[in-house]
């Protein structure tokens, strides 16, 4: 098989999800820069991987395929390498659940109208969007207190092994972790700070940093 190849940005949530997925089964891959936000609209050739033009899509000998989700799944069905995914139906069924609430919830909530409206645009100059960091900080404590149920005792999001469930989490705490509500929020669960602690210790965490921040 030829080296596995993802397309996006290095400071993307979703890209750096799928290259932990890669980093944790040992899978060699190339990461081909695409600058989605450059120029007034995404490039066609990438539009061509990407109808919707987000980030990231994947290919392997002429297999292509795009959705953060399907890309992990199929990264971990298709290597060697430690299982991200229980066997178990109902385990697995709360993984499933969880990342689909990283996906509607958390994503939304947390990167977006927090870290997005907080950080980023003040970093640029431009003013919060009050409306929706309103939304989102009513929503923070849920967020944060569906994850501690999830955990409750275990390493893991959900239960004693890694799946691809933290993977998800770890790269979308990152950037709330940049807004210093988040952090005081954040500090008061000891389980998720236990949790960030022991992800934040793995090497496809740390090798999948963003540069701009390393
Ligand atoms: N459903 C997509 C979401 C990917 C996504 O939202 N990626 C972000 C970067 S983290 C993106 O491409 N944003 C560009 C935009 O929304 O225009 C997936 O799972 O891959």
């Amino acid at each position: 098989m030829n080296k596995a190849i993802l397309f996006g940005a290095d400071d993307s949530v979703y890209v750096r999800i799928a290259r932990m997925t890669l980093h944790e089964k040992g899978v060699d891959y190339d990461l081909v820069p695409i600058d989605i936000f450059a120029g007034d609209s995404v490039p066609a050739a990438y539009v061509d991987r990407q109808p919707f033009g987000k980030i990231p899509s994947f290919e392997q000998d002429g297999f292509r395929l795009y959705e953060t989700g399907a890309i992990a799944r199929y990264i971990d069905e298709a290597f060697p390498g430690p299982r991200l995914q229980p066997e178990d139906p109902r385990r697995r069924a709360r993984m499933n659940q969880l990342i689909s609430i990283a996906d509607a919830y958390i994503y939304h909530h947390l990167v977006w109208g927090l870290y997005v409206e907080l950080v980023s645009k003040a970093a640029s100059g431009e003013p919060p969007d009050q409306r929706r960091v309103g939304e989102a900080r009513a929503k923070m404590p849920v967020c944060l207190g569906v994850l501690s149920d999830f955990l409750g005792d275990s390493p893991w999001l959900c239960g004693d092994r890694l799946t691809l469930a933290d993977l998800y989490l770890a790269p979308m705490l990152d950037y709330f972790l940049m807004v210093p509500e988040g952090v005081e929020e954040f500090r008061k669960i000891e389980n998720l700070r236990i949790w960030r602690d022991r992800i934040g210790s793995r090497e496809s965490f740390a090798a999948t940093c963003p540069l701009a921040r390393s």
